[in-house]
């Protein structure tokens, strides 16, 4: 890609420069209109969000950027894709679910996405682009480049929590980031101006950031505005709002009958329509020969041709549905733990482990709520800040989305974070990130984008934790694939499976247990680093096997112990990743221990671990006894006596595990 100079927009701005502006914005509004026809002619299933009326912010914007700094839209985002450089043929077989679209028939109208042409995609999620623009900047840095980041996003999207946090987290880093708003005074249904008392800019500014408000069908006067926010960004002056006022033109998507917006407004948009305005305008500039009805000859050409093309491409085959989930090695085994070695405590083995990843890669990079100078609340980060710097270790406001999103842009644009969430409940205010952003990265582009990030949390129950810090919550992420999930039951785990979380590249979160921190164990500072996955049996035994992960692996060794006392020959499993589940293991372990299978979890029983685990078992015929053990479908109560009688712990799984053998 050629790197383009900015031009200089201006009252003085030649006809050239206002006829290719005329060109890109023709482009968008022609394909708009093509897509809608092909929706009425339902060649294009589901809904369309088009962007008509609001051109002119991309066809300018395009022109300041540079040609590889990155673009993130919301699924009104066709224009934001063409002027980004996606090839309109693709956008096209995208939208009408070919198998050459941009996302190969995965994204379709409203999610598509190409990283080849910096167009970091779509988001069907209102305000969820937002952390993740800062995230792209932030790889940008660790990786020393300097891209300018576009984010765009409508009127609506700036009351959402994440666009608040990522304002807030641009503004403490004074991040490359440039906030387009583009205010067509409509969020979906409801009027901007109903909920909103004050100018979006105006609220913008209260974040600490320079903000402007400008007519988004005006190219000189948004251009001036764009390119002022492009410089300050790119010369390490931090994040602009620029509020551009566009007309809706048409209905919030195709479908919509517009029955709550009133024949006057509907008008009062139709008369701001940009394009005529700008024809006129460069007629104003009394060019004899103005190129201007070729270009549309030409426009409407390529648009018609595209569509053409496009509807002769061939859908995907459906045996490919199930591709680019996650990369999964195969066969992974766990290796045997050390016998030998230097005994360290939990939250050290993590810490060392980091430490050798921040060594190691120039790119990876830690960040959350005060891992910097504090090292943690539990202290896993410390020292980790005086070791590498305060750009590579640092702090973040309190904002659970913005951590997440950062952490996912951050990986999709050439930096490795490992980001701490503090606890596990708190990521219930920010699973959007995880979910509908993550999880997707990989599956969305078939393989050709990929988000390399690390979140560590901790939960689980201790004396006097409430019940909004001490819940078992691993099956909310079991359930959600391309999201992988271990959860270390020893120091050596603890240290192997952070580094093995940081060498893959699909999205990891490793749930440590807050009450191992202090146990200690030996760790092998020197293992190769392993590759995630892989179940370890722990403990061989032959009369029934306990299948268990993180805390819980303890308790079940101890108990396995009793039982051995007893006369029962207990084998112990500890999966150590969850997701993915060592299935192979699984089997081959419960069929060893006579396809008795004991499964213990901290967690409550309903929608648990332990119950797929059990219907796995069960379906495969590996099994043919299995008990759940894990808490009954309660609340956790804070006082110490009221956990106890909840949670599993060596008694009941000695008691569980006799009646099974019996
Ligand atoms: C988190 C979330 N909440 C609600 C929706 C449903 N929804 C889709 S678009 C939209 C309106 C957004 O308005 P605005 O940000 O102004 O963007 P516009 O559609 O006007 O471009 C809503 C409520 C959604 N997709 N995501
Ligand atoms: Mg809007």
């Amino acid at each position: 890609m050629t790197q383009q100079n900015p031009i200089a927009l201006s009252q003085r701005s030649t006809s050239e420069e206002l006829v290719e502006i005329y060109r890109s914005a023709l482009r968008i509004r022609l394909f708009e209109e093509k897509v809608l026809e092909l929706r009425k002619l339902d060649e294009v299933k589901g809904s369309v969000h088009l962007c008509i009326g609001q051109e002119m912010v991309p066809a300018v914007a395009a022109r300041i950027l540079r040609s590889t700094d990155p673009i993130l839209a919301t699924y009104r985002g066709h224009g934001w894709a063409l002027a980004a450089g996606v090839p309109m043929l693709d956008m096209f077989a995208e939208i009408l679910g070919r198998a050459t679209g941009t996302n190969r028939g995965r994204g379709g109208s409203a999610y598509l996405s190409s990283a080849a042409h910096r167009f970091i995609g779509e988001n069907s999620i209102v305000g969820a682009g937002l952390p993740i623009a800062n995230g792209i900047a932030m790889g940008s840095q660790a990786r020393g480049g300097d891209d300018v980041v576009l984010v765009s996003f409508g009127d609506g999207a700036t009351n959402q929590g994440a666009a608040h946090e990522a304002l807030v987290l641009a503004v403490a880093r004074q991040l490359p980031v440039v906030f387009v708003c583009e205010n067509n005074e409509w969020s979906e249904m409801t009027a901007i101006r109903d909920v909103v008392p004050v100018s979006l800019a105006e609220r913008a500014r209260a974040y600490g950031m320079d903000a402007t408000t400008v007519d988004g069908t005006d190219p000189i006067e948004t251009g001036a505005a764009l390119l002022l926010a492009v410089e300050r960004a790119r010369s390490g002056g931090g994040p602009t709002f620029v509020e551009c006022q566009v007309p809706r033109m048409l209905g919030h998507y195709n479908a919509d009958i517009e029955h709550y917006r009133s024949e006057d407004d509907k008008r009062r948009a139709a008369a701001r329509d940009p394009l005529p305005r700008l024809r006129q305008r460069i007629a104003e500039l009394e060019e004899p020969h103005s190129p201007v009805s070729a270009i549309e000859a030409e426009v409407r050409d390529e648009v018609e041709s595209a569509a053409q093309e496009a509807m002769g491409h061939p859908y995907p085959n459906a045996a490919t549905a199930t591709d680019h989930v996650w990369d999964l090695p195969a066969d992974v085994v766990a290796p045997s733990l050390p016998r030998e070695g230097k005994s360290v405590a939990f939250g050290l083995a993590i810490n060392e482990a980091i430490q050798r990843e921040l060594g190691g890669r120039p790119e990876a990079l830690v960040f959350g709520e005060d891992v910097a100078a504090p090292g943690g609340v539990f202290g896993v980060t410390r020292n980790l800040q005086r070791l590498f710097g305060e750009d590579r270790v640092f702090d973040t406001p309190i904002a659970e989305s913005s951590i997440l999103g950062g952490a996912l842009g951050a990986s999709m644009n050439g930096g490795r974070p490992i980001v701490e969430i503090m606890w596990m409940d708190f990521m219930l205010v920010a699973l959007d990130q995880l979910v509908n952003q993550a999880a997707n990265v990989r599956y969305l582009s078939s393989g050709a984008q990929v988000a390399p990030m690390v979140v560590r949390t901790q939960q689980g129950v201790t004396p006097g934790s409430c019940a909004q810090h001490t819940q078992s919550l691993e099956a909310l992420l079991f359930h959600i694939p391309g999201i992988k999930v271990g959860m270390p039951s020893n120091p050596q785990d603890a240290f192997a499976m952070t580094r093995a979380a940081v060498a893959d590249d699909d999205p990891v979160v490793l749930i440590e247990a807050r009450s191992m921190y202090l146990d200690k164990g030996i760790v092998d500072f020197d293992a190769a680093v392993e590759a995630v996955g892989g179940a370890r049996l722990s403990r061989e035994g032959s009369d029934l096997l306990i299948v268990s992960w993180g805390r819980m692996v303890k308790d079940a060794l101890v108990a396995a112990d009793i039982l051995e006392g007893e006369g029962i020959d207990a084998g112990v499993l500890d999966l150590r990743w969850i997701a993915p589940l060592d299935r192979r293991m699984l089997a081959k372990a419960a069929r060893a221990h006579a396809g008795r299978v004991l499964v213990v979890q901290e967690a409550n029983l309903t929608g648990g671990v332990a119950s797929d685990i059990s219907a796995i078992l069960y379906e495969s015929g590996d099994a043919t006894q299995v008990r759940r053990l894990g808490a009954p479908d309660t609340r956790i109560p804070a006082s110490a006596v009221l956990q106890s009688a909840l949670i599993p712990d060596v008694a009941s799984i000695v008691r569980t595990a006799r009646e099974l053998s019996a």
